[in-house]
């Protein structure tokens, strides 16, 4: 992105003349505002009519999409070109939603036909170990799957699972390990049996410290309760890119079930780091994610930008946050199955644009991605949205609900929509004085003057609300999709690659350092904070 171009410079301008009209005013003026201002794909409508924008700051936004060629950088990414150039890589985690028919050349090789000899693979193992075809080492079914990975190789994996509950095996139940702190997998044994669990290594390198120490842990566990090492190949699989540190692992290549370096970690669940969702929910449920995601695939390279929704997303953050100057975006979910979904878009979003270089090496002139936090609705409003209404912080929200409910149960699902969708009408009108003592006055209370100022909410809050019919594997799959377009979209116009990931390179290096001071006892050189605190552990071990 070069920020001084001619459809930023008109952005800035158009700010100016924006920034102080309230979108109370702009619903009033206009009482079409929510047909202008939404768009539907894949199932999911978007309404973001509560945005502070009218038909000229789409336009202005949309140009700026158009200077990034938004759609040529789709296409290549689409068409497998090396986008991630600091890796030298292609980037093709939607090759891994195309049907079989099917062909995507990339270096000479179809990478659909390999995707799909993989999912077959995959496929037939998920059939046996959910039918109770394969066996545990004393020949009974198996009932607990523990996947051990983290990162790209859990959040993913993690958050579909608990999205897709209603869809799940309930006689197979799911544990998942990612934590290096002892606690989570030692919790985590006392909840299996040896005789009935499949453990699941997930890593895309399979050099990952975590991973591998609860790896390792889980495997003299294993041992410990009796079983032998020939049968380990009846309880430990593993999904990897490195075949020949699953090997030295001990565990089968057959069991092993690999991916390709053009999967980055948090876009990886759709490859076979998804084996623990198709174990949960069946083959044909995951395959019904992966459709959903194609779709949006589709929509994204297909749709003019003024509705393409991961476009029109991509483009409102970027409004806020280089305009407003707004630094974090909320993601609350109306829906308790998604409660892991705003964790899962820290990390794709967080770890793709949360970055200060640009493609060419040179420093960003402008902010780039924003915090990405939030909790599932009503939740959060009995906690932090106080400050979201009420703080001097202005903050975008993404509002996401499905019409119905999978547990219909008295007036729940009408009690939840009400919440969801009163809280973004709050945000946009806010309330004034007036409004504020009018409301006093009626109740007859006292100390008006100062009581009205404290319930003035000053309103003008973004949300975009996302509702669907109900949260499917296919809508799932559909929404997942979007937001990865969309924090692709960003990273285009901040020039950024966001398919790397140095600074989590970087804490894998720093750990490996002082790891081996704390086993032997000799710190090496490091500033007084560093060095107090391993001196604290060496001596509370010692
Ligand atoms: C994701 C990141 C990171 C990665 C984990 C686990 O994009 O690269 O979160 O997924 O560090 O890595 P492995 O799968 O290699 O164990």
């Amino acid at each position: 992105m070069q920020s001084l171009h001619a459809e930023w410079d008109a952005l800035k301008a158009h700010h100016r003349e924006i920034e102080s009209v309230h979108m109370r005013e702009m619903f009033a003026q206009d009482s079409s505002r929510f047909d202008t201002f939404s768009a539907s794909a894949c199932g999911i409508l978007l309404d973001y009519s509560k945005n502070r924008i009218n038909s000229e700051t789409l336009k202005l936004l949309t140009a700026l999409a158009a200077r990034a060629d938004i759609a040529g950088e789709a296409q290549r990414m689409l068409n497998g070109e090396r986008i991630n150039a600091t890796e030298q890589r292609a980037v093709l985690h939607t090759a891994l939603r195309l049907p079989a028919s099917k062909k995507l050349m990339v270096d000479g090789v179809n990478v659909v036909e390999d995707i799909h000899a993989v999912s077959d693979q995959a496929a037939a193992f998920v059939d046996k170990v959910r039918s109770g075809e394969w066996k545990g080492y004393s020949g009974k079914p198996i009932r607990h799957i523990v996947n051990i990975g983290i990162g790209g190789s859990d959040l993913g994996p993690l958050m579909v699972c608990e999205a897709l509950k209603p869809w799940q095996q309930r006689d197979l139940s799911l544990h998942f390990v990612s934590n290096v702190d002892g606690t989570h997998i030692s919790e985590t044994l006392q909840l299996v049996d040896a005789e009935t669990t499949l453990f699941i290594i997930a890593s895309k390198t399979f050099t990952t410290q975590e991973t591998l120490a609860n790896a390792h842990s889980a495997r003299q566990w294993f041992l410990d309760q009796g079983a032998g090492t020939d049968d380990i190949a009846k309880h430990f699989a593993a999904v990897s890119t490195n075949a020949d540190a699953v090997a030295e692992f001990g565990i089968d290549t057959d069991n092993m079930f690999r991916f390709w370096d053009w999967v980055g970690g948090r876009y990886s669940l759709w490859s076979s780091i998804g084996l623990t969702i198709r174990l949960a929910v069946g083959n044909e449920n995951f395959d019904a994610m992966l459709a959903g995601a194609h779709k949006m695939d589709q929509h994204f390279a297909n749709t003019p930008y003024e509705n393409n929704l991961p476009v029109i997303m991509a483009l409102l953050g970027v409004w806020y946050g280089n305009f407003f100057d707004v630094r974090s975006h909320v993601i609350a979910p109306y829906d308790q199955y998604l409660h892991r979904f705003p964790a899962y878009l820290q990390q794709l979003d967080m770890e793709s644009n949360g970055k200060s270089v640009q493609m060419d090496g040179s420093a960003c002139e402008v902010s780039t991605g924003p915090v990405i936090w939030g909790e599932p609705g009503t939740n959060g409003q009995h906690a932090f949205f106080q400050l979201l209404h009420q703080g001097t912080e202005l903050i975008s929200a993404d509002f996401i609900v499905a019409a119905k409910s999978q547990n219909p149960l008295g007036r729940h699902q009408q009690m939840l929509l009400a919440n969801c969708i009163a809280q973004t009408e709050a945000l946009m009108r806010g309330k004034t004085e007036a409004e504020a003592r009018a409301e006093l006055e009626a109740k007859g209370a006292e100390d008006i003057d100062i009581l009205s100022r404290h319930k003035v909410f000053s309103g003008n809050r973004p949300t975009n609300t996302l509702i669907f019919d109900e949260l499917n594997p296919n809508v799932l799959g559909a929404l997942i999709a979007l937001y990865e377009h969309k924090v692709f979209v960003q990273g285009k116009i901040w020039g950024l690659n966001s398919f790397d990931q140095w600074g989590v390179e970087l804490g894998k290096e720093l750990a490996s350092t002082v790891l081996g001071e704390l086993e032997s006892g000799n710190p090496g050189e490091h500033d007084s904070s560093t060095l107090g605190l391993i001196n604290y552990c060496l001596q509370r071990h010692s």
